[in-house]
């Protein structure tokens, strides 16, 4: 076809590779039968690809089931006579609902070809069955048991993006009111092949783009609801009631809460858009040296009986000095040991692969996981079921540990293997091999350099020495002695403490600096290490002013 060029035009089989255009024949009559009418089906086509994708991206923002594709084949599910349901879903069984997408789909190929086909030899007809197609998709959208009238925006939009893409893609296919090409002017009457690719790819490139963004938004909706659907167990063990007066946030203006809310807890993957994972398609899979590796369902691991709630502070292996990647929620999970004892694991491992929905590999210790109290699979953080960001539906928490090592978001399978037999991707990256959160202490209020009037004042932060716990906290003051601070209760070893010091300030400034000492004996070190490769350390310290 692309070669069948009007034969009248001398050179026109070389258009390919010539510069120079045809001369063109003043008296070249068109001839009806050499109509591009293939071009006109695949304009139809792109057309409605077009119209589809722009269709799938507004219902991405308005609400997945105003999808004209999805409520077009919901609608025709209802008018269905059961006979024909009952053979569907004979023959194509679970995937039923797959087959009457595409089925769908072919229906509208087809639909799409004829209106190309019918457009080419009249623009208005086309048109008009552009809106005839919008219009069943209004239809269907809206008389939808749950229909609303912001359903009909996807259909609407894809009508017009799909009229203004069938006139741009036949465009170049010729005019039907002219008869004769105007002489040198191949693209007022004439077929202007390169333009119908030129525009052809455009519409492709705008259909992929637009469809594809919108499949991610509706996902991205769908996934958060099912997320809310997600009725978290009671623990068999619970985690203790905080006592009264525990969190000295309710004190102290500018100190770090005791639990972490959700919505500000530090971030840190590799992951540009957060994984969406229905519960339902959810599996953890167990693998490598294990006697009788299995998989668990979301399900069977929210139905165990066997359900923690536990307090821990997660920490980030590239959190300063003095950073803020760190946060302590009330995580809700299965103990890790248990589940890997329950399949065997074999001594001879010493290595956890833990993989996520995207990739990702985070190599956490085996005797940590066996061995660390509180070690779990969570998939509850603060009495909701994990967020998104955080790894829902199932991540893993190993007190003690760094993130990069231990705390895998959207988990889905564990390999038990060696450390000399593979590489996590950190640990490809000359990160250290072991993760121990290092005791850490940060002075959160005074704020740096932010002047305050003179007086008695707080000083006060957080300090972490995970699985061991804080047991002291002092604070120096220009070159004072070191003064103890006062401690929030201690609520768990895997939890950090709020640490207060009232201190009478004169004015001016100082600097003040802070450690802290473990339940066992360590006292924090002053020597400076960066956050690569096995996490920062050293006093944190600040200037701050006193008015
Ligand atoms: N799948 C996946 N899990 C991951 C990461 C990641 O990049 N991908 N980052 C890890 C790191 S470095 C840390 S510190 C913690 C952070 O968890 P958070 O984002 O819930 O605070 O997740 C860990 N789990
Ligand atoms: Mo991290």
């Amino acid at each position: 076809m692309m070669r069948r060029m009007h034969p009248d035009r001398p050179g026109a089989r070389r258009l390919g590779v010539t510069t120079t255009l045809p001369a063109p024949d003043p008296v070249a009559p068109v001839d009806r039968h050499r109509r591009p009418w293939p071009l006109a089906a695949l304009a139809g086509l792109l057309a409605a690809a077009v119209a589809l994708g722009v269709a799938e991206l507004v219902a991405g923002l308005v609400g997945p089931a105003s999808s004209p594709v999805i409520a077009v084949g919901d609608a025709a599910i209802a008018r269905v006579p059961e006979s024909v349901k009952a053979f569907a879903i004979r023959t194509f069984g679970e995937d039923d609902k797959v087959a009457l997408v595409v089925g769908t789909l072919l229906v509208v190929a087809a639909y799409a070809v004829l209106v190309g086909l019918v457009g080419l030899r009249n623009r208005r007809l086309g048109v008009l069955g552009v809106l005839l197609f919008g219009a069943v998709g209004v239809l269907a959208a809206v008389t939808r048991p749950a229909g609303e009238w912001p359903d009909a925006l996807p259909s609407l939009a894809a009508t017009a993006a799909g009229v203004v893409a069938l006139l741009a893609l036949l465009a170049p296919l010729g005019d039907r009111l002219r008869t004769v090409p105007a002489a040198g002017d191949r693209a007022a009457g004439g077929l202007d092949r390169r333009r119908f690719v030129v525009t052809g790819a455009v519409a492709l490139g705008a259909a992929a783009v637009t469809g594809g963004g919108g499949r991610l938004l509706q996902r991205r909706t769908e996934v958060t609801s099912l997320r809310d659907g997600v009725r978290l167990p009671v623990p068999s063990s619970p985690a203790a009631a905080l006592p009264p007066g525990a969190d000295l946030a309710a004190e102290v203006d500018g100190l770090t809460p005791l639990v972490t809310r959700n919505g500000a807890f530090y971030r840190i993957d590799t992951a540009l858009i957060a994984p969406r994972i229905r519960p339902a398609d959810y599996r953890l899979e167990l693998a490598g040296m294990f006697d009788s590796p299995r998989s668990y369902t979301l399900a069977d691991l929210l139905g165990r009986p066997d359900v923690i709630e536990r307090d821990i502070t997660l920490t980030c292996v590239s959190n300063e000095v003095g950073g803020a990647l760190a946060g302590s929620a009330r995580w809700l999970g299965v103990p890790l040991a248990a589940v890997l004892r329950e399949n065997g694991i074999r001594p001879g491992s010493d290595q956890l692969l833990c993989r996520s929905e995207d990739g990702m590999t985070i190599g956490a210790p085996t005797r940590s996981a066996l061995e660390v109290e509180d070690a779990m699979l969570a998939f509850g953080m603060n009495g909701e079921p994990l967020p998104v960001v955080h790894g829902f539906p199932v991540r893993m928490i190993i007190p003690g540990l760094y993130g990069y090592v231990s705390a895998c978001k959207w988990l889905t399978r564990i390999e038990a293997t060696t450390f000399d037999a593979v590489d996590a991707f950190w640990i490809e990256r000359d990160w250290a091999v072991e993760g121990p959160i290092k005791i850490a202490s940060r002075i959160d209020t005074p704020e740096m350099l932010r002047e305050f009037p003179a007086g008695r004042r707080a000083i006060a932060g957080v300090a972490w020495a995970q699985t061991r716990g804080i047991a002291r906290v002092e604070v120096r003051v220009d070159d004072e002695d070191w003064a103890e601070a006062r401690l929030s209760p201690a609520i768990d070893a895997d939890v950090w403490r709020q640490w207060v010091l009232p201190y009478d300030f004169s004015p001016g400034r100082h600097v003040l600096t802070v450690r802290a000492t473990s339940t066992d004996g360590e006292v924090q070190t002053e020597q400076r290490a960066s956050p690569f490769p096995a996490g920062s350390s050293g006093w944190h310290s600040v200037e701050v002013i006193a008015g």
